[in-house]
């Protein structure tokens, strides 16, 4: 273990007799590194990179290190954006994957205008000048990223890469990798491959023969992109299982599961569980920090809300992860909040917030607002506040009875009087025994 999470960057905290209270940290008591797809133009702003910091050890760059990005003229290359998120991270200790070298999309448009001989080349130094740039940074690259066709042909996908140069290209292309930063692990990555079906098969058949023939392989990412269309499979630890059996590590690479409350923590719970059986199931990324920057946002998908509010999902797979939320004691009982503007006037408006108990019931729960001076709270309802000395601070608890059942909600409101100043007030995070 403890060189697993060398491999990775990430610092163990073997030993502590506290469950840990951030994702990153319950992942590295369980051997493994949590982490999250990161996009640059977010890293100004200062709760994304907070929530960031806070709980992940690992970043994978959502765009920056795609092919357009880095190379979008031929040999010129453009790493500012990739090198922002890599300082960022290795600043802070987290590890970074690399995602991805050779893909069909975000491909700029000459490289598909290139002939066979000169698209190889392309290739191979498209490898070479990435890998080197980042070389010893990098603890997981995905050297090729979906190369295989969905439904049950089992064929390899139509790009420039397969048209002219045939099956061999993956081949290739993970060999140039492995001169290039012998360190880092080599992986495949794809998605509609997280449960045993055609696809998946076809590449697990690849890389039994990588293995055995010796082309370097170390690992297979599943990207794990989930709704109700494509749910988390039931045999989803199964089908690791068979490709670590193959001598390769595996990682959920881009888990995002589309869904809210109960169900989408019960979604999540059963996928952390996958890995978490898997003793080769080596990390999870998330595919970002929060709902309001996901490529499907519409879908809810990730574990912060628009505010980073922790949402049930997160308290589920930090519980999933042997962790515990900041009620303390040991038990699992955590809630989520979020907030909303009700109604306005000139001079002020009503705020609502909803109480959303997490992946346990809970029999009480604990949040605060903060408004900016010169704004003042003049009433509540359905809540028992309390204030700190400057009255900017109100600490909020149920009014009477604070049991909820799992995933179940509540709220309480109130007006702000902005005496100049119509900013929305901070909601602190959510605390439940
Ligand atoms: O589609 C979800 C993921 C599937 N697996 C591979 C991943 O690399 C892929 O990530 C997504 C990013 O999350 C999106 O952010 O890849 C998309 C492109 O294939 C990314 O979307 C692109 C938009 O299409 C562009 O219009 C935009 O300029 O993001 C770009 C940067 O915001």
């Amino acid at each position: 273990m403890a060189s697993l999470l060398a491999a990775a960057g990430v610092s163990a905290l073997a030993g502590t007799a506290e469950a840990a209270s951030t994702l990153g940290a319950a992942a590295a008591e369980k051997g493994r590194y949590f982490g999250t797809a990161v996009a640059a133009n977010h890293l100004g702003e200062s709760p994304y990179v907070s929530t960031l910091d806070t709980e992940f050890n690992s970043v994978t760059p959502e765009n920056e290190m795609k092919w357009d990005a880095l190379e979008s003229t031929r040999n010129s290359f453009n790493f500012g954006a990739a090198d922002q998120i890599v300082n960022h991270a290795r600043s802070r200790g987290m590890a970074v994957r690399g995602h991805t070298l050779v893909w069909h999309s975000q491909l700029p448009g000459w490289v598909g205008g290139l002939g066979a001989a000169d698209l190889r080349s392309a290739m191979n130094n498209h490898i070479n000048q990435v890998m080197g740039h980042y070389k010893g940074k990098i603890h997981s690259w995905d050297v090729v990223n979906e190369a295989f066709q969905d439904g049950s042909s089992g064929a390899r996908r139509s790009s420039p890469f397969q048209d002219k140069l045939g099956n061999g290209f993956i081949e290739e292309a993970f060999r140039t990798a492995r001169a290039a930063d012998p360190a880092a692990k080599l992986c495949y990555n794809d998605y509609n491959t997280d449960g045993v079906n055609a696809k998946s098969t076809a590449v697990y058949n690849m890389v039994k023969d990588f293995k055995a023939r010796g082309v370097p392989i170390d690992c297979v990412g599943f990207q794990s992109h989930f709704n109700s269309a494509s749910p988390v499979p039931g045999d989803f630890r199964a089908n690791l299982q068979r490709f670590a059996d193959l001598g390769v590590d595996v990682q959920i690479t881009e888990l995002d599961i589309e869904g809210s409350g109960t169900s989408q923590a019960t979604s999540y719970t059963n996928a952390v569980n996958a890995c978490l059986a898997v003793s080769r199931c080596t990390g999870i990324t998330v595919w970002g920090v929060t709902d309001k920057y996901s490529w499907r946002a519409s879908g809810t998908p990730l574990l912060f809300d628009g505010n980073y509010n922790k949402k049930p999902a997160y308290n589920a797979v930090l519980t999933a992860l042997g962790g515990s939320g900041s009620g303390g004691g040991g038990g699992s009982a955590a809630c989520t909040v979020s907030y909303s503007r009700t109604d306005e006037w000139s001079d002020r408006f009503n705020g609502k917030v909803t109480v959303t108990a997490g992946s346990s019931a809970i029999s009480t729960w604990t949040t605060t607002v903060t408004v900016t001076s010169p704004q003042k709270i003049s009433s509540t309802w359905n809540g028992s506040p309390t204030w700190d000395s400057s009255g900017n601070v109100m600490t909020m608890k149920p009014n009477g009875n604070g049991s909820l059942a799992a995933g179940a909600s509540t709220s309480f409101g109130f007006t702000v009087m902005k005496n100049g100043n119509a900013s929305a007030p901070t909601v602190g995070s959510c605390t439940a025994s």
